[in-house]
Protein backbone atom coordinates (compact mmCIF):
# COMPACT_ATOMS: atom_id res chain seq x y z
CA UNK A 1 0.00 0.00 0.00
CA UNK A 2 1.28 3.37 -1.05
CA UNK A 3 1.50 5.92 1.99
CA UNK A 4 0.37 9.27 1.46
CA UNK A 5 1.93 12.07 1.79
CA UNK A 6 1.75 14.19 4.67
CA UNK A 7 1.08 18.03 5.09
CA UNK A 8 1.96 19.66 8.19
CA UNK A 9 1.36 23.31 10.05
CA UNK A 10 4.51 25.08 10.38
CA UNK A 11 5.05 26.77 13.85
CA UNK A 12 8.16 28.14 15.43
CA UNK A 13 10.40 26.38 13.13
CA UNK A 14 8.22 22.96 13.60
CA UNK A 15 6.21 20.77 11.14
CA UNK A 16 3.01 20.42 13.69
CA UNK A 17 0.00 17.83 12.97
CA UNK A 18 -3.46 19.00 13.51
CA UNK A 19 -6.36 16.49 15.15
CA UNK A 20 -8.41 16.60 11.54
CA UNK A 21 -6.84 15.71 8.41
CA UNK A 22 -8.51 16.74 4.75
CA UNK A 23 -7.16 15.61 1.04
CA UNK A 24 -5.46 17.28 -1.46
CA UNK A 25 -6.10 16.41 -4.51
CA UNK A 26 -4.72 16.65 -7.90
CA UNK A 27 -6.97 18.33 -10.09
CA UNK A 28 -5.71 16.40 -13.47
CA UNK A 29 -7.43 12.90 -12.44
CA UNK A 30 -9.13 13.47 -8.63
CA UNK A 31 -6.60 11.25 -7.47
CA UNK A 32 -5.27 12.15 -3.12
CA UNK A 33 -2.02 13.59 -3.20
CA UNK A 34 -1.50 13.87 0.04
CA UNK A 35 -3.39 14.23 3.67
CA UNK A 36 -3.68 18.18 4.77
CA UNK A 37 -3.42 18.58 8.66
CA UNK A 38 -6.02 21.22 9.81
CA UNK A 39 -4.83 24.07 12.30
CA UNK A 40 -7.97 24.36 15.05
CA UNK A 41 -7.63 27.79 16.70
CA UNK A 42 -5.31 26.68 19.55
CA UNK A 43 -2.74 25.77 16.73
CA UNK A 44 -3.63 29.22 14.83
CA UNK A 45 -2.85 30.68 18.23
CA UNK A 46 0.08 29.05 18.66
CA UNK A 47 0.84 30.21 15.53
CA UNK A 48 0.71 33.97 16.17
CA UNK A 49 1.99 33.58 19.13
CA UNK A 50 5.36 32.16 18.08
CA UNK A 51 5.25 34.95 15.30
CA UNK A 52 4.98 37.69 18.30
CA UNK A 53 7.28 35.89 20.35
CA UNK A 54 9.83 36.23 17.34
CA UNK A 55 9.41 39.77 16.83
CA UNK A 56 11.66 40.09 19.76
CA UNK A 57 14.11 37.77 18.88
CA UNK A 58 17.17 37.95 16.57
CA UNK A 59 15.15 38.61 13.32
CA UNK A 60 13.78 42.34 15.72
CA UNK A 61 17.20 42.74 15.87
CA UNK A 62 19.43 42.44 12.72
CA UNK A 63 19.26 45.61 10.77
CA UNK A 64 17.44 45.68 6.75
CA UNK A 65 20.99 44.75 5.78
CA UNK A 66 21.19 41.17 6.79
CA UNK A 67 17.34 41.11 6.60
CA UNK A 68 18.10 41.13 2.71
CA UNK A 69 20.61 39.55 3.04
CA UNK A 70 18.91 36.34 4.45
CA UNK A 71 15.83 37.07 2.04
CA UNK A 72 18.42 36.65 -1.28
CA UNK A 73 19.20 33.16 0.94
CA UNK A 74 15.28 32.55 0.58
CA UNK A 75 15.53 33.09 -3.12
CA UNK A 76 19.09 30.92 -2.98
CA UNK A 77 16.91 28.15 -1.07
CA UNK A 78 13.69 28.59 -3.78
CA UNK A 79 16.50 28.20 -6.97
CA UNK A 80 18.24 24.82 -5.11
CA UNK A 81 14.92 23.54 -4.86
CA UNK A 82 13.07 24.32 -8.33
CA UNK A 83 12.20 20.74 -8.82
CA UNK A 84 10.71 20.30 -5.90
CA UNK A 85 8.50 23.81 -6.20
CA UNK A 86 7.83 22.69 -9.54
CA UNK A 87 6.31 19.62 -9.14
CA UNK A 88 4.47 20.28 -6.06
CA UNK A 89 2.69 23.17 -7.55
CA UNK A 90 2.13 21.19 -10.77
CA UNK A 91 0.54 18.69 -8.44
CA UNK A 92 -1.49 20.99 -6.70
CA UNK A 93 -2.98 23.08 -8.92
CA UNK A 94 -2.79 21.32 -12.52
CA UNK A 95 -1.35 24.12 -14.13
CA UNK A 96 1.10 22.94 -17.42
CA UNK A 97 4.70 22.31 -16.10
CA UNK A 98 6.02 24.37 -18.88
CA UNK A 99 4.24 27.41 -17.74
CA UNK A 100 5.17 26.91 -13.34
CA UNK A 101 8.64 26.67 -15.13
CA UNK A 102 8.80 29.83 -16.74
CA UNK A 103 6.39 31.87 -14.17
CA UNK A 104 5.65 30.28 -10.77
CA UNK A 105 9.13 29.37 -9.51
CA UNK A 106 11.02 31.64 -11.20
CA UNK A 107 8.63 34.59 -10.01
CA UNK A 108 8.59 33.47 -6.58
CA UNK A 109 12.69 33.59 -6.45
CA UNK A 110 12.28 37.10 -7.76
CA UNK A 111 9.90 37.98 -5.28
CA UNK A 112 12.15 37.88 -2.49
CA UNK A 113 14.99 39.42 -4.64
CA UNK A 114 12.61 42.27 -5.48
CA UNK A 115 11.70 43.14 -1.80
CA UNK A 116 15.69 42.35 -0.58
CA UNK A 117 16.74 45.27 -2.78
CA UNK A 118 13.73 47.45 -2.36
CA UNK A 119 13.97 47.53 1.48
CA UNK A 120 18.07 48.49 0.97
CA UNK A 121 17.08 51.49 -1.14
CA UNK A 122 13.70 52.71 0.55
CA UNK A 123 14.30 56.52 1.76
CA UNK A 124 12.44 58.23 4.34
CA UNK A 125 10.46 61.09 3.77
CA UNK A 126 11.88 64.53 5.85
CA UNK A 127 10.57 67.63 5.20
CA UNK A 128 12.32 71.04 6.96
CA UNK A 129 9.12 72.99 8.34
CA UNK A 130 8.47 76.93 8.25
CA UNK A 131 7.75 78.31 11.58
CA UNK A 132 6.65 81.44 12.61
CA UNK A 133 8.92 82.32 15.13
CA UNK A 134 11.82 81.89 12.54
CA UNK A 135 12.92 78.64 14.38
CA UNK A 136 11.74 76.00 11.77
CA UNK A 137 11.22 72.67 12.82
CA UNK A 138 12.34 68.93 10.95
CA UNK A 139 10.41 66.20 10.40
CA UNK A 140 10.95 62.69 9.26
CA UNK A 141 9.34 59.65 9.51
CA UNK A 142 10.97 56.00 10.67
CA UNK A 143 9.54 52.38 9.36
CA UNK A 144 8.77 50.33 11.73
CA UNK A 145 7.25 46.54 11.29
CA UNK A 146 3.88 46.48 11.89
CA UNK A 147 3.97 42.78 13.64
CA UNK A 148 2.76 39.56 13.26
CA UNK A 149 0.85 39.98 9.24
CA UNK A 150 -1.98 37.23 8.86
CA UNK A 151 -1.66 36.34 5.08
CA UNK A 152 -4.58 34.32 3.43
CA UNK A 153 -3.92 33.48 -0.64
CA UNK A 154 -5.88 31.81 -3.02
CA UNK A 155 -5.55 28.24 -5.39
CA UNK A 156 -5.02 30.04 -8.76
CA UNK A 157 -1.13 31.16 -8.56
CA UNK A 158 -0.72 29.90 -4.66
CA UNK A 159 3.37 30.05 -4.74
CA UNK A 160 3.10 33.71 -6.65
CA UNK A 161 0.96 35.32 -4.53
CA UNK A 162 2.47 34.12 -1.27
CA UNK A 163 6.07 34.98 -1.58
CA UNK A 164 4.49 38.15 -3.65
CA UNK A 165 3.50 39.35 -0.18
CA UNK A 166 5.75 37.12 2.25
CA UNK A 167 8.40 38.55 0.80
CA UNK A 168 7.21 42.80 0.94
CA UNK A 169 6.65 41.55 4.61
CA UNK A 170 9.63 39.80 5.65
CA UNK A 171 12.01 42.47 4.34
CA UNK A 172 9.80 45.65 6.53
CA UNK A 173 10.65 43.06 9.52
CA UNK A 174 7.19 41.69 10.42
CA UNK A 175 6.84 38.06 11.01
CA UNK A 176 4.02 36.04 9.68
CA UNK A 177 1.06 33.78 9.68
CA UNK A 178 0.31 32.04 6.39
CA UNK A 179 -3.24 30.44 5.48
CA UNK A 180 -3.20 28.66 1.81
CA UNK A 181 -6.05 28.04 0.16
CA UNK A 182 -6.98 24.33 1.24
CA UNK A 183 -6.92 23.45 -2.32
CA UNK A 184 -3.06 23.95 -2.82
CA UNK A 185 -1.14 23.82 0.35
CA UNK A 186 1.88 22.11 -0.74
CA UNK A 187 4.38 24.63 -1.73
CA UNK A 188 3.36 27.36 1.62
CA UNK A 189 4.67 24.14 3.15
CA UNK A 190 7.96 23.52 1.34
CA UNK A 191 8.70 27.58 1.44
CA UNK A 192 9.40 26.40 5.09
CA UNK A 193 11.96 24.33 4.54
CA UNK A 194 13.50 27.29 2.31
CA UNK A 195 13.51 29.40 4.97
CA UNK A 196 15.07 26.79 7.07
CA UNK A 197 17.84 26.51 4.68
CA UNK A 198 18.27 30.32 4.56
CA UNK A 199 18.63 30.63 8.32
CA UNK A 200 15.22 32.77 8.79
CA UNK A 201 14.54 32.26 12.42
CA UNK A 202 11.49 30.47 14.14
CA UNK A 203 8.73 31.78 14.36
CA UNK A 204 9.22 34.57 12.10
CA UNK A 205 7.41 31.99 9.14
CA UNK A 206 4.63 29.91 10.29
CA UNK A 207 1.94 28.17 7.84
CA UNK A 208 -1.05 27.07 9.41
CA UNK A 209 -3.75 24.79 7.06
CA UNK A 210 -7.30 24.49 6.60
CA UNK A 211 -10.59 26.27 5.00
CA UNK A 212 -12.05 29.79 5.62
CA UNK A 213 -15.28 30.07 7.58
CA UNK A 214 -15.39 28.17 11.00
CA UNK A 215 -11.46 26.88 10.59
CA UNK A 216 -8.11 28.59 10.43
CA UNK A 217 -8.97 31.13 7.79
CA UNK A 218 -11.16 32.87 10.17
CA UNK A 219 -9.53 32.46 13.16
CA UNK A 220 -6.42 33.72 11.87
CA UNK A 221 -8.48 37.12 10.82
CA UNK A 222 -10.26 37.34 14.12
CA UNK A 223 -7.03 36.71 16.27
CA UNK A 224 -6.67 39.65 18.49
CA UNK A 225 -2.85 39.50 18.03
CA UNK A 226 -2.18 39.89 14.04
CA UNK A 227 -1.79 43.09 13.56
CA UNK A 228 -2.66 43.56 10.07
CA UNK A 229 -3.90 41.22 7.28
CA UNK A 230 -3.51 40.77 3.37
CA UNK A 231 -5.32 38.83 1.59
CA UNK A 232 -5.78 37.51 -2.11
CA UNK A 233 -9.38 35.55 -3.05
CA UNK A 234 -12.61 36.56 -4.11
CA UNK A 235 -14.09 39.77 -3.34
CA UNK A 236 -17.05 38.20 -1.60
CA UNK A 237 -14.00 36.46 0.52
CA UNK A 238 -13.00 39.82 0.89
CA UNK A 239 -16.20 41.37 2.23
CA UNK A 240 -16.05 38.57 4.63
CA UNK A 241 -12.67 39.34 6.49
CA UNK A 242 -13.34 43.00 6.10
CA UNK A 243 -16.07 42.03 8.74
CA UNK A 244 -13.97 39.79 11.06
CA UNK A 245 -10.72 42.25 11.16
CA UNK A 246 -13.49 45.53 11.87
CA UNK A 247 -13.78 44.92 15.74
CA UNK A 248 -9.90 44.83 15.73
CA UNK A 249 -9.32 48.15 13.16
CA UNK A 250 -6.75 45.89 11.41
CA UNK A 251 -5.01 47.09 8.37
CA UNK A 252 -6.08 45.38 5.42
CA UNK A 253 -4.67 44.57 1.63
CA UNK A 254 -6.76 43.25 -0.63
CA UNK A 255 -6.16 41.89 -3.91
CA UNK A 256 -9.67 40.60 -5.01
CA UNK A 257 -11.62 39.48 -8.55
CA UNK A 258 -11.83 41.02 -11.98
CA UNK A 259 -14.07 40.99 -15.02
CA UNK A 260 -11.46 42.41 -17.22
CA UNK A 261 -12.39 43.97 -20.24
CA UNK A 262 -9.67 44.35 -23.63
CA UNK A 263 -10.50 46.68 -26.44
CA UNK A 264 -8.99 45.48 -29.60
CA UNK A 265 -8.76 48.83 -32.67
CA UNK A 266 -8.55 47.57 -36.17
CA UNK A 267 -5.33 49.20 -36.74
CA UNK A 268 -3.73 46.46 -34.29
CA UNK A 269 -1.03 44.22 -34.65
CA UNK A 270 -3.28 41.14 -35.30
CA UNK A 271 -1.55 38.19 -34.77
CA UNK A 272 -0.26 39.69 -32.32
CA UNK A 273 -3.10 41.03 -30.48
CA UNK A 274 -4.60 37.07 -31.49
CA UNK A 275 -1.54 35.59 -29.75
CA UNK A 276 -2.22 37.81 -26.58
CA UNK A 277 -5.63 37.95 -25.94
CA UNK A 278 -5.88 34.24 -26.67
CA UNK A 279 -3.27 34.38 -23.47
CA UNK A 280 -5.47 36.63 -21.75
CA UNK A 281 -8.81 34.15 -22.02
CA UNK A 282 -7.04 30.89 -21.55
CA UNK A 283 -3.84 31.09 -19.66
CA UNK A 284 -3.87 28.87 -16.65
CA UNK A 285 -7.23 27.49 -17.87
CA UNK A 286 -8.90 31.08 -17.22
CA UNK A 287 -7.87 30.44 -13.78
CA UNK A 288 -5.52 34.36 -13.33
CA UNK A 289 -7.60 37.38 -11.91
CA UNK A 290 -5.82 39.14 -14.41
CA UNK A 291 -7.74 37.21 -17.62
CA UNK A 292 -9.55 39.11 -20.08
CA UNK A 293 -13.71 37.71 -20.02
CA UNK A 294 -14.79 40.84 -22.11
CA UNK A 295 -12.88 41.68 -25.13
CA UNK A 296 -14.48 44.44 -27.03
CA UNK A 297 -13.65 44.87 -30.77
CA UNK A 298 -13.84 47.03 -33.21
CA UNK A 299 -16.79 46.04 -35.74
CA UNK A 300 -14.36 46.54 -39.01
CA UNK A 301 -12.13 43.48 -38.01
CA UNK A 302 -14.91 41.54 -35.53
CA UNK A 303 -15.58 38.49 -37.31
CA UNK A 304 -11.95 38.44 -38.74
CA UNK A 305 -10.81 38.41 -35.23
CA UNK A 306 -13.37 35.90 -33.56
CA UNK A 307 -12.40 33.46 -36.59
CA UNK A 308 -8.85 33.77 -35.80
CA UNK A 309 -9.25 33.53 -31.63
CA UNK A 310 -11.42 30.74 -32.52
CA UNK A 311 -8.90 28.89 -34.24
CA UNK A 312 -6.17 29.39 -31.63
CA UNK A 313 -8.55 28.44 -28.87
CA UNK A 314 -8.98 25.04 -31.05
CA UNK A 315 -5.38 24.42 -31.43
CA UNK A 316 -4.69 24.68 -27.69
CA UNK A 317 -3.71 21.39 -26.78
CA UNK A 318 -5.68 20.24 -23.65
CA UNK A 319 -3.96 18.00 -21.65
CA UNK A 320 -1.84 16.43 -18.44
CA UNK A 321 -0.11 19.25 -16.45
CA UNK A 322 2.85 16.90 -16.35
CA UNK A 323 3.90 16.65 -20.25
CA UNK A 324 6.27 19.71 -21.75
CA UNK A 325 3.49 20.42 -24.92
CA UNK A 326 0.41 20.82 -22.99
CA UNK A 327 -1.17 24.57 -23.02
CA UNK A 328 -4.37 23.72 -21.00
CA UNK A 329 -4.83 22.36 -17.76
CA UNK A 330 -7.69 20.96 -15.62
CA UNK A 331 -9.70 23.73 -13.30
CA UNK A 332 -8.52 23.55 -9.51
CA UNK A 333 -11.90 21.41 -8.30
CA UNK A 334 -14.82 19.62 -9.38
CA UNK A 335 -16.57 22.17 -7.38
CA UNK A 336 -15.42 24.90 -9.39
CA UNK A 337 -15.54 23.28 -12.67
CA UNK A 338 -19.47 23.07 -11.19
CA UNK A 339 -19.63 26.74 -11.49
CA UNK A 340 -18.18 27.02 -14.58
CA UNK A 341 -20.07 24.36 -16.32
CA UNK A 342 -23.00 26.66 -14.73
CA UNK A 343 -21.97 29.73 -16.49
CA UNK A 344 -21.62 27.49 -19.68
CA UNK A 345 -25.39 26.41 -19.53
CA UNK A 346 -26.20 30.24 -18.64
CA UNK A 347 -24.48 32.00 -21.36
CA UNK A 348 -27.06 29.62 -23.71
CA UNK A 349 -29.85 30.42 -21.97
CA UNK A 350 -28.61 34.41 -22.22
CA UNK A 351 -28.79 34.11 -25.91
CA UNK A 352 -25.31 33.52 -26.60
CA UNK A 353 -23.45 32.17 -29.83
CA UNK A 354 -21.48 29.14 -28.49
CA UNK A 355 -18.46 30.12 -31.05
CA UNK A 356 -16.36 27.78 -29.74
CA UNK A 357 -16.03 24.80 -26.73
CA UNK A 358 -18.99 24.82 -24.03
CA UNK A 359 -18.39 21.60 -22.52
CA UNK A 360 -16.40 19.17 -20.99
CA UNK A 361 -13.58 17.30 -23.10
CA UNK A 362 -13.37 13.30 -22.98
CA UNK A 363 -9.94 11.67 -22.96
CA UNK A 364 -10.92 8.18 -22.64
CA UNK A 365 -8.11 7.57 -19.26
CA UNK A 366 -7.64 8.63 -16.12
CA UNK A 367 -8.19 12.43 -17.24
CA UNK A 368 -11.93 12.02 -17.45
CA UNK A 369 -12.17 11.72 -13.54
CA UNK A 370 -9.70 15.32 -13.43
CA UNK A 371 -11.75 18.78 -13.81
CA UNK A 372 -11.29 19.58 -17.75
CA UNK A 373 -13.49 21.96 -19.42
CA UNK A 374 -12.92 23.11 -22.99
CA UNK A 375 -11.49 26.78 -24.26
CA UNK A 376 -14.87 28.57 -24.53
CA UNK A 377 -15.77 31.62 -26.75
CA UNK A 378 -18.85 33.27 -27.16
CA UNK A 379 -20.32 36.14 -28.92
CA UNK A 380 -23.85 37.62 -29.11
CA UNK A 381 -24.88 38.51 -25.22
CA UNK A 382 -26.43 41.61 -23.96
CA UNK A 383 -24.31 43.74 -21.74
CA UNK A 384 -26.52 43.07 -19.03
CA UNK A 385 -25.95 39.34 -19.18
CA UNK A 386 -24.77 37.64 -16.06
CA UNK A 387 -22.12 35.98 -17.96
CA UNK A 388 -20.83 39.69 -19.30
CA UNK A 389 -21.41 40.76 -15.56
CA UNK A 390 -20.03 38.60 -13.40
CA UNK A 391 -16.02 36.71 -13.02
CA UNK A 392 -16.43 33.48 -14.15
CA UNK A 393 -12.79 32.57 -13.96
CA UNK A 394 -12.38 29.90 -16.73
CA UNK A 395 -11.13 29.48 -19.92
CA UNK A 396 -14.01 32.05 -21.51
CA UNK A 397 -14.40 34.81 -23.20
CA UNK A 398 -17.49 37.18 -24.82
CA UNK A 399 -16.70 38.73 -27.82
CA UNK A 400 -18.66 41.92 -28.58
CA UNK A 401 -17.96 44.44 -31.57
CA UNK A 402 -17.85 48.35 -30.75
CA UNK A 403 -17.97 51.73 -33.47
CA UNK A 404 -16.64 54.30 -31.58
CA UNK A 405 -13.76 54.68 -28.89
CA UNK A 406 -16.44 56.25 -26.33
CA UNK A 407 -18.30 53.50 -26.81
CA UNK A 408 -15.70 50.93 -26.12
CA UNK A 409 -14.91 52.60 -22.97
CA UNK A 410 -18.19 52.94 -21.79
CA UNK A 411 -18.36 49.21 -21.83
CA UNK A 412 -15.37 48.74 -20.76
CA UNK A 413 -15.62 50.55 -17.48
CA UNK A 414 -19.59 49.21 -16.92
CA UNK A 415 -18.49 47.00 -13.92
CA UNK A 416 -18.41 46.38 -9.97
CA UNK A 417 -14.78 45.45 -10.56
CA UNK A 418 -12.14 47.33 -12.24
CA UNK A 419 -8.82 45.36 -11.61
CA UNK A 420 -7.28 45.34 -15.42
CA UNK A 421 -7.53 46.14 -18.74
CA UNK A 422 -5.74 45.82 -21.92
CA UNK A 423 -6.08 47.89 -24.87
CA UNK A 424 -4.72 47.06 -28.16
CA UNK A 425 -3.76 49.51 -31.05
CA UNK A 426 -1.29 50.91 -33.53
CA UNK A 427 -2.00 54.08 -32.25
CA UNK A 428 0.14 54.85 -29.42
CA UNK A 429 -1.75 58.24 -28.80
CA UNK A 430 -4.81 56.50 -28.88
CA UNK A 431 -3.65 54.12 -26.59
CA UNK A 432 -2.59 56.39 -23.83
CA UNK A 433 -5.54 58.47 -23.80
CA UNK A 434 -7.95 55.25 -24.04
CA UNK A 435 -6.04 53.67 -21.11
CA UNK A 436 -6.15 56.59 -18.36
CA UNK A 437 -10.04 56.84 -19.21
CA UNK A 438 -10.13 53.06 -17.93
CA UNK A 439 -11.25 52.64 -14.33
CA UNK A 440 -8.85 50.08 -13.45
CA UNK A 441 -5.71 49.59 -11.29
CA UNK A 442 -3.45 48.16 -14.35
CA UNK A 443 -4.11 48.83 -17.52
CA UNK A 444 -1.22 46.88 -20.54
CA UNK A 445 -1.00 48.11 -24.02
CA UNK A 446 -0.22 46.11 -26.62
CA UNK A 447 0.18 43.09 -24.38
CA UNK A 448 -1.10 41.27 -20.93
CA UNK A 449 0.59 40.28 -17.76
CA UNK A 450 3.76 42.29 -18.37
CA UNK A 451 5.08 42.44 -14.80
CA UNK A 452 7.85 44.95 -13.37
CA UNK A 453 7.55 44.15 -9.70
CA UNK A 454 8.08 47.98 -8.39
CA UNK A 455 5.12 49.20 -9.99
CA UNK A 456 1.37 50.08 -8.72
CA UNK A 457 -0.86 46.74 -8.67
CA UNK A 458 -4.65 46.82 -7.16
CA UNK A 459 -7.91 47.37 -8.20
CA UNK A 460 -10.64 49.75 -7.86
CA UNK A 461 -14.19 48.64 -6.68
CA UNK A 462 -14.58 44.54 -5.96
CA UNK A 463 -11.14 44.46 -7.17
CA UNK A 464 -9.53 45.38 -4.21
CA UNK A 465 -8.21 48.02 -1.47
CA UNK A 466 -4.93 49.57 -1.95
CA UNK A 467 -2.03 48.70 -3.61
CA UNK A 468 1.23 46.33 -3.27
CA UNK A 469 4.17 46.14 -5.36
CA UNK A 470 7.97 48.36 -4.76
CA UNK A 471 7.33 50.97 -2.29
CA UNK A 472 3.99 50.63 -1.98
CA UNK A 473 4.10 47.16 -0.74
CA UNK A 474 6.84 48.43 1.76
CA UNK A 475 4.67 51.56 3.19
CA UNK A 476 1.74 48.85 3.21
CA UNK A 477 3.87 46.42 5.79
CA UNK A 478 5.36 49.16 7.39
CA UNK A 479 3.86 51.47 9.78
CA UNK A 480 5.20 54.96 9.56
CA UNK A 481 6.63 57.21 12.38
CA UNK A 482 6.76 60.47 11.72
CA UNK A 483 8.97 62.40 14.02
CA UNK A 484 8.78 66.33 14.56
CA UNK A 485 11.50 68.23 15.71
CA UNK A 486 11.76 71.88 16.93
CA UNK A 487 14.73 73.49 15.64
P1 LIG B 1 -11.35 32.43 -2.13
O1 LIG B 1 -11.74 33.79 -1.72
O2 LIG B 1 -12.38 31.37 -2.22
O3 LIG B 1 -10.25 31.84 -1.14
C1 LIG B 1 -9.04 32.52 -0.89
C2 LIG B 1 -8.52 32.17 0.47
O4 LIG B 1 -9.40 32.69 1.47
C3 LIG B 1 -8.40 30.68 0.76
O5 LIG B 1 -7.21 30.46 1.48
C4 LIG B 1 -9.63 30.41 1.61
O6 LIG B 1 -9.50 29.30 2.46
C5 LIG B 1 -9.71 31.69 2.42
N1 LIG B 1 -11.02 32.03 2.98
C6 LIG B 1 -12.24 31.76 2.45
N2 LIG B 1 -13.21 32.27 3.26
C7 LIG B 1 -12.59 32.86 4.31
C8 LIG B 1 -13.04 33.55 5.48
N3 LIG B 1 -14.33 33.75 5.71
N4 LIG B 1 -12.12 34.03 6.33
C9 LIG B 1 -10.79 33.86 6.10
N5 LIG B 1 -10.31 33.19 5.03
C10 LIG B 1 -11.18 32.71 4.13
O7 LIG B 1 -10.58 32.61 -3.51
P2 LIG B 1 -10.05 31.47 -4.47
O8 LIG B 1 -11.24 30.80 -5.05
O9 LIG B 1 -9.01 30.68 -3.76
O10 LIG B 1 -9.29 32.32 -5.60
C11 LIG B 1 -9.89 32.78 -6.76
C12 LIG B 1 -10.31 34.23 -6.61
O11 LIG B 1 -9.19 35.02 -6.27
C13 LIG B 1 -10.86 34.85 -7.88
O12 LIG B 1 -11.95 35.67 -7.56
C14 LIG B 1 -9.70 35.72 -8.37
O13 LIG B 1 -10.06 36.78 -9.22
C15 LIG B 1 -9.12 36.19 -7.09
N6 LIG B 1 -7.73 36.59 -7.27
C16 LIG B 1 -7.41 37.92 -7.25
C17 LIG B 1 -6.09 38.33 -7.44
C18 LIG B 1 -5.67 39.77 -7.45
O14 LIG B 1 -4.47 40.03 -7.37
N7 LIG B 1 -6.57 40.72 -7.52
C19 LIG B 1 -5.10 37.38 -7.63
C20 LIG B 1 -5.47 36.04 -7.64
C21 LIG B 1 -6.79 35.66 -7.44
C1 LIG C 1 -3.97 36.89 -10.27
O1 LIG C 1 -4.42 35.77 -10.39
C2 LIG C 1 -2.62 37.24 -10.60
C3 LIG C 1 -1.97 38.11 -9.85
C4 LIG C 1 -0.64 38.43 -10.15
C5 LIG C 1 0.13 39.12 -9.32
O2 LIG C 1 -0.24 39.52 -8.11
C6 LIG C 1 1.46 39.48 -9.66
O3 LIG C 1 2.12 40.06 -8.81
O4 LIG C 1 1.90 39.24 -10.79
Amino acid sequence: MRTLKSIQNYINGQFVRGRREFADVNPADGSVIAEVTEADDALVDDAVQAARKALRGEWGRIGVRERAARLHKVADAIEARFDSFLQAEVADTGRPVALAAKIDVPRAAANFRVFADAIKMAGIESFQTETPDGRGALNYAVRKPLGVVGIITPWNLPLVLLTWKVAPALSCGNTVVVKPSEETPATTTLLAEAMQDAGIPSGVYNVVHGFGPGSAGESLTQHPDVNAVTFTGESRTGAAIMKAVAPSVKPVSFELGGKNAAIVFADCDFEETVRGLADAAFLNTGQVCLCAERIYVERTIFERFVDALKLKAESLRVGWPTEQDTNLGPLISAQHRDKVMGYYRLAREEGATVVTGGSVPEFDDARDQGFYIQPTIYTGLAESARCVKEEIFGPVCHVAPFDSEDEAVAMANDTKYGLAASVWTANLKRGHIIAQQLNVGITWVNCWFLRDLRTPFGGVGLSGIGREGGIHSLNFYSELNNICIRL
